[in-house]
């Protein structure tokens, strides 16, 4: 088992595309462990492997309360989709910020599953949400993606500064030096 490191927006890594998976063995069988054990670590209710640098189209979520009910779409493929749903998103890869996003109320998903079976998701509400915001990140899609270029500059500024801050907290020896 292993946590993973997850990129932060700007990052580029989070613009590649993930390609498909072409056999559903041990090695895939072991990143979805890690993705799951990173995303309940986090916490979060889904993550892509895009987030944590592997361009493999694996997505892992769990939108119960519980936190009992893991779930993996390998090369999943949203197949029909209907209606419309506004949702405050937020993203482990954008901390800290949360805003509204419009996607499909009720989708249908075909993936495969762990054991490399093809599996076929009805899914709304939350979970309809999250694979969504998945299957985006694949694509090397972000939920800022859908907000005005202005909103998401101000993500991006702020994201920065935070990231600058985190490379040299404040109280550091070297700005504690810098102070003597
Ligand atoms: O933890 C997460 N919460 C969330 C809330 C509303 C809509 C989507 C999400 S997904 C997010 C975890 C994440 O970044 N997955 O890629
Ligand atoms: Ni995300």
């Amino acid at each position: 088992m292993a946590l993973l490191e997850i990129l932060h927006f700007p990052d580029p890594r989070l613009r590649k595309i993930a390609r498909p998976v072409d056999k559903v063995g041990d090695q895939v069988r072991q990143t979805v462990k890690d993705m799951l054990e990173t995303m309940y670590d986090a916490p979060g209710i889904g993550l892509a492997a895009t987030q944590v640098n592997i361009q493999q189209q694996i997505i892992v979520m769990d939108v119960s309360e519980a936190k009992d009910a893991p779930l993996c779409l390998i090369n999943p493929e949203i197949i029909s989709q209907e209606g419309d749903e506004e949702m405050q998103e937020g993203c482990l890869s954008v901390p800290g910020i949360f805003e509204n996003v419009h996607r499909a109320a009720r989708i249908i998903v075909k993936a495969l599953d762990q054991n490399g079976n093809s599996i076929s998701q009805q899914a709304e509400g939350l979970l309809a949400v999250c694979i969504q915001h998945e299957i985006d990140h694949l694509e090397g899609k972000l939920f800022v993606d859908y907000l005005s270029s202005l909103k998401r500059e101000r993500v991006k500024k702020k994201l920065l500064k935070q990231q600058r801050q985190e490379q040299v907290p404040h109280g550091s020896a070297s700005q504690q030096a810098s102070v003597i």
